[in-house]
């Protein structure tokens, strides 16, 4: 259980991103930030991943371990490189009230150093939650293996782990969307889970929802549901309240058995108590009779749209697991979103196919 804390004034919320694709996360959020209260920490063994991430602390775990150049896919790697760096990592983590992390899963440093890192913050109680996407099919049955033995690992010592399978990218975007455009997208939902948390913890709600609400909720052992929907006209708020529940490129979870629920209700202006009533009452009814439902309404001027909801459900049985999403599968025949065309940065593609390229020799 986690220590109460009486006001979330000053609460220190340290945001990690681990290995490559935990710090292409990192350099989105960076770029987006508005809360101080948020402090970003890139953690990789890959010296040069660092040095182009931007963060506010960059941790070389392992140096002495790596020297500086990957885990090269081995989870051991990257654990023994996060125990070597223990005394540096317990001091960010002591540093923070909650720590919300973003990792791949299927490398080495993600999936090696990430369990790490959760059991060193649920040791000093912290709350820990993890967004962390799934390989492609296509990477090989080598990595998926090495990310189901590393979310299983998580799972044990994260409050909550919410996973993206990299492979829903290609069923939602479909095959024609560019690769670094595809995991641009992902990396952005990565981000708007992250930063949807960071907006309810920090910004003091007309209803709110604080640190021991949250820690309540977190405490529910089990699968978590964590989604976000956004829409302009008050109207739309139910179809917001699906895509925050529904959305594709996040592993479904089966809410019905959820025992612990928050409905953070972010708005520019108002929002009426009819619809206030929907959403809760849509939840609640899709979760289990008993759960602590937990709601907070916040009015945040800064936001992109006039509402934004967030719906965090813990305690839930996951329905799918890694090795369905490895199944043949014939993705439906759709449309795919046309992503704005973007000049790529060599640092915008994925470290683990940069790395098959090779690496700048410095030593
Ligand atoms: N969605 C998304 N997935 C990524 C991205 N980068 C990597 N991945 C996925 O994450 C898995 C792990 O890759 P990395 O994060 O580069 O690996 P790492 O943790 O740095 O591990 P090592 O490089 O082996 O030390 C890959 O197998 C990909 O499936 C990204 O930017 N977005
Ligand atoms: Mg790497």
């Amino acid at each position: 259980m986690f220590q109460l804390i009486q006001q979330n004034d000053g609460l220190s919320i340290g945001v990690f991103g681990i290995g490559g694709c935990g710090c292409n996360t990192l350099n989105s959020i960076f770029e987006q930030r508005e809360s101080e209260q948020a402090h970003l920490y890139s953690v990789n063994t890959d010296k040069v991943v660092l040095e182009h991430t931007q963060s506010d602390e960059a941790v070389l775990i392992g140096a002495e371990l790596t020297h500086g150049y990957g885990a090269g896919a081995d989870p051991k790697v990257g654990l023994q490189a996060a125990e070597e760096s223990k005394d540096q990592l317990l001091t960010l983590i002591n540093g923070c009230d909650i720590i919300l992390c973003a990792t791949g899963l299927g490398g080495g440093t993600g999936t090696g150093a990430s369990p790490y890192i959760a059991q060193l913050a649920s040791e000093q109680n912290k709350p820990v939650i993890f967004v962390a996407t799934l390989p492609f099919s296509s990477e090989g049955q080598f990595r998926s293996n090495i990310a189901q033995a590393g979310l299983n690992e998580l799972k044990e010592h994260a409050n909550a782990v919410i996973t993206l399978p990299n492979d829903q990218l290609i069923e939602v975007l479909g095959n024609d969307i560019g690769l670094f455009d595809a995991f641009k997208h992902s990396n952005q939902i990565l981000h708007s889970l992250i930063k949807s948390l960071i907006d309810m913890l920090c910004y003091q709600g007309l209803i709110n929802v604080d640190l021991n609400d949250f820690a309540k909720i977190m405490d529910c052992q089990g699968d978590a549901v964590l989604g976000v929907g956004k829409c302009n006209d008050e109207s739309e708020l139910t179809t917001a309240l699906d895509s925050a529940l529904n959305n594709p490129l996040v592993n479904q979870v089966d809410m019905s058995s959820s025992t612990g629920v928050i409905i953070q209700v972010n708005c520019k202006d108002e929002i009426s108590l009819g619809s206030y009533n929907l959403i809760t009452d849509t939840v609640r009814q899709q979760v289990s009779s008993n759960a602590l439902v937990i709601c907070g309404v916040s009015k945040i001027e800064s936001l992109s749209t006039n509402y934004e909801l967030l719906v965090i459900a813990t305690g839930a049985s996951s329905k799918m697991v890694i090795d369905d999403l490895n199944k043949d599968k014939q993705p439906e025949e759709k449309e795919p979103n046309k992503a704005e065309p973007e000049t790529t940065d060599i640092f915008d593609i994925p470290a683990f196919i940069r790395n098959q390229a090779p690496a700048p020799c410095t030593k």
